[in-house]
């Protein structure tokens, strides 16, 4: 069995090459892409060897690479001794197989990675199974083995496990354990419906936005909390919740929760659906943008599509151009405001934007 240490100091020894084919498609540049993967890995604890992009027309259907490119990977990977391959595109089953008859490595993709991250963050009993489920999901549907290679890195990406089991669990018992999730998930979500029940009838506003836009810090400044803000994606697992005074006996609840991404995986999405759908119940959503991240737009569609696949883009929603202390022109979308968690800048226009909608 592979030695398991907490998952705070659980770091990666080993390298990771960075793979990734870039088809060259102007609505996505990849630049941001991988330096999105970067960060993800680093908040995985793993260092980058090195990267390889391979620019072709479309992936390949067997190898997503070509075949000799992936005989390159594998004599890079082992110059640079690096112990995984991370794949910034999207695998298939198939292309999984094939790649890693001829790399002699785990293969990590984007979603595994973000799943890693999920299992390192979460903190609370809810949140510890979710990010099971999605895990075992995901292997189950794309056929990624139970992990006696994945093990031996000892406690690398791709094999943690947020709850008590292993995550090298015989592909058999997979189902099984997915059954017993799904009970558990149950059982804590009727304790927590019960324990909401007493919420009172404050109105509440909901933080929503990109990994890492600031939303954590924007709630530590309306409520003068300290709730863990940290530069890496997904911080922030499990929602808060905190009642900020808006004068005169007047409180609104406002809730800070987990971050978006592009593409974000669909086990995620749905293992997370009953913590999101909480979401539903705000009288106004709070888009929080990164005015300070050139890649801004791109993350502000990926949260609109994400709202719409949680069925809220209808709902009122105020934009919020966050970190304005850090760029010099602030970008604007309708009626949008521009503040700084860090400063304060603009807090107070924010208030008085929530105030004005709940009170709608
Ligand atoms: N310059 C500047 N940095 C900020 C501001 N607000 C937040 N940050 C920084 O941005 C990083 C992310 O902040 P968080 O509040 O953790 O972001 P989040 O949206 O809650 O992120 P996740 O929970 O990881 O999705 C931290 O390093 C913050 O210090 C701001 O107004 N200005
Ligand atoms: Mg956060």
């Amino acid at each position: 069995m592979a030695h398991r240490a907490p998952a705070t100091n659980r770091a990666l020894k080993t390298g990771a090459l960075v793979v990734a084919v870039d088809t060259g498609d102007p609505a996505r540049p990849i630049e941001p892409e991988l330096a999105e993967l970067e960060a993800l890995a680093a908040a995985s604890g793993a260092n980058i060897a090195g990267r390889i992009v391979q620019k072709r027309a479309k992936v390949d259907a067997a190898t997503l690479v070509g075949s000799g490119k992936a005989l390159e990977i594998a004599q890079e990977a082992e110059k640079l001794r690096a112990g995984l391959v991370l794949v910034l595109n999207e695998l298939r089953p198939r292309q999984r197989k094939n790649l890693e008859k001829i790399i002699p490595l785990p293969i990590v993709d984007r979603t595994m990675l973000i799943l890693d991250v999920f299992a390192r963050h979460a903190r609370s009993r809810e949140g510890k199974l979710q990010v099971e489920l999605a895990q075992l999901r995901y292997r189950q549907s794309n056929l990624i083995g139970a992990g006696a290679d994945l093990s031996r890195l000892g406690g690398g990406i791709g094999t943690r496990g947020p709850g008590e089991t292993k995550l090298e669990v015989d592909r058999r018992s997979i189902q099984a354990r997915i059954s017993v999730l799904n009970k558990q998930l149950e059982e804590v979500r009727r304790q927590r419906t019960t324990r909401r029940g007493n919420d009172g009838r404050e109105p509440l506003a909901a933080l929503v936005g990109y990994t890492n836009a600031g939303k954590t810090s924007l709630l530590n400044r309306l409520a003068r909390s300290k709730a863990f803000v940290a530069d890496q994606p997904f911080a922030t697992l499990d929602p808060t919740v905190r009642r900020v005074w808006f004068g005169e006996g007047r409180y609104v609840r406002i809730v800070d929760t987990v971050g978006f991404i592009t593409d974000l995986p669909k086990d995620l999405l749905n293992a997370f659906r009953a913590t999101l759908e909480e979401l539903d119940e705000a009288n106004v959503l709070v888009h929080v943008v990164d005015a300070s991240n050139p890649d801004w737009p791109r993350q502000m569609t990926a949260v609109e599509e994400t709202l719409g696949t949680l069925h809220l883009e209808s709902k009122r929603c105020v934009v919020a151009f966050n970190k304005c202390d850090a760029v010099e022109e602030i970008p604007h979308r309708g009626e949008s405001l521009a503040v700084s968690a860090r400063t304060g800048a603009g807090i107070s226009e924010l208030k008085a934007a929530i105030e004005s909608a709940v009170a709608q």
